[in-house]
């Protein structure tokens, strides 16, 4: 497929709620939407950086310097068969991951549309309806995190994910297990803790809950296999993976037993799948992370948790629960009962732009290419 034109679009969004995690707040976002345009033919991706760097380095800012001064160059006029020949043609850009997951990804729908199949086919996936759980910031109280935890739960969500800090962790999961005494619970420490908050772990460890996820530092994996050693409750990691090198040395090391993937983090579809497959080699699950994704995001998401091991349940939670009216896109991306179904307008991604919407949220664009 040749590359004709690349467009690139940061739109300013506001989710429904103020959303606070280990690594500060966030609520007025900036997003990076991208569109090749190909032989008449249009690929949609999502770049899933922050806004500031606080969950990594990369943001929309760095997002867009590394696809406009460095990786469309290379791409646009260009012609590719395959992702793999088109992320060859990057090989020289180090990190920045979330920015070349954004093309990356277009690239794959514009095949699947080629194509005229759905995405999650040409993926290789085999489900079609995806189980998920949603990721709940931290709360002001105990009183009002078992309050959201009763109201995600009612909604149907299959698993409950807190987000937690030193100092918020034990008093308001042990509220919520009691709260909701079989609910699949989990917790997300983006990195917040030492090896010296050990203590804090064991107590969690007496909550059974389905996995502890990233604890430690976001370039750690040998401290995470000295936590896992004494516990029994899994670890699963997030920030510690960008690659299915790094998820084959953390699972070797019993660094966790689970991986959040996320398409962003490790360069697009292809490294995911690659991720997928190595966990399955050593019988870890997978599921798909959330980085408040739009509708073009949440829906590559949603293709790509069709694959065997995705099989715990994803933070693709319902789209009406972050944006309300205001998604970037026709089809509404709800739960019903804690299951998403796949978008299906057309073959690819199966999505349709709102591009009155688009064009009102549009604080800069640019397109690279004729
Ligand atoms: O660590 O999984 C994370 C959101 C932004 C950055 C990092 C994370 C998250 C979430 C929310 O947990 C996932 C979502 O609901 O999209
Ligand atoms: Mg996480």
């Amino acid at each position: 497929m040749k590359i004709d034109r690349v467009e690139l679009r940061e739109l300013q969004v506001s989710l429904r709620f103020r959303f606070e995690t280990s690594f500060g707040e966030e609520q007025h976002l900036r997003k990076l939407l991208l569109v090749i345009h190909s032989e008449g033919l249009e690929g949609y991706g999502e770049v899933t950086a922050g806004t500031a760097p606080g969950y990594s380095y990369e943001t929309t800012a760095t997002s867009w310097t590394a696809l406009v001064d460095y990786v469309l160059p290379s791409i646009v006029g260009r012609e590719f068969a395959t992702p793999a020949q088109m992320l060859a043609a990057v090989s020289g850009v180090r990190g920045h991951n979330m920015a070349i997951g954004g093309l990356e990804t277009a690239f794959w729908d514009l095949q699947a549309k080629a194509a005229g199949m759905p995405l999650w086919q040409l993926l290789g996936g085999v489900k079609t309806s995806i189980p998920v759980g949603a990721s709940i910031g931290i709360q002001k109280s105990v009183e009002e995190t078992v309050a959201t935890a009763r109201r995600h739960a009612d909604e149907g969500y299959r698993r409950l994910k807190f987000k937690i800090k030193p100092g918020w962790d034990v008093a308001p999961l042990r509220a919520v297990r009691e709260a909701l005494p079989t609910m699949p619970l989990t917790v997300d420490a983006n990195s917040a803790y030492a090896l010296t908050d050990a203590r804090v772990f064991h107590e969690l460890d007496e909550l059974g809950l389905d996995y502890i996820e990233q604890p430690l530092a976001h370039d750690d994996l040998v401290d995470h296999a000295k936590l896992q050693a004494g516990l029994t409750t899994a670890l699963c990691l997030d920030e510690s993976v960008h690659s299915a090198a790094d998820a084959r040395k953390g699972l070797e090391l019993d660094a966790g037993r689970v991986i959040n993937l996320k398409v962003g983090r490790v360069r697009g579809h292809l490294e995911s799948r690659r991720v997928h497959d190595v966990a399955a080699s050593f019988g870890a699950p997978v599921w798909c992370g959330g980085m408040l994704e739009l509708g073009v995001g949440r829906a590559h998401n949603l293709h790509l948790s069709t694959l065997e091991n995705f099989s715990l349940p994803g933070d693709t939670a319902s789209a009406t629960r972050y944006w309300g009216d205001d998604d970037i896109i026709e089809e509404r991306l709800d739960a019903v009962d804690g299951l998403q179904a796949l978008p299906t307008s057309g073959p690819g991604l199966g999505v349709t732009l709102r591009y009155d919407l688009i064009d009102t949220l549009t604080v800069r664009a640019q397109a690279v290419g004729d």
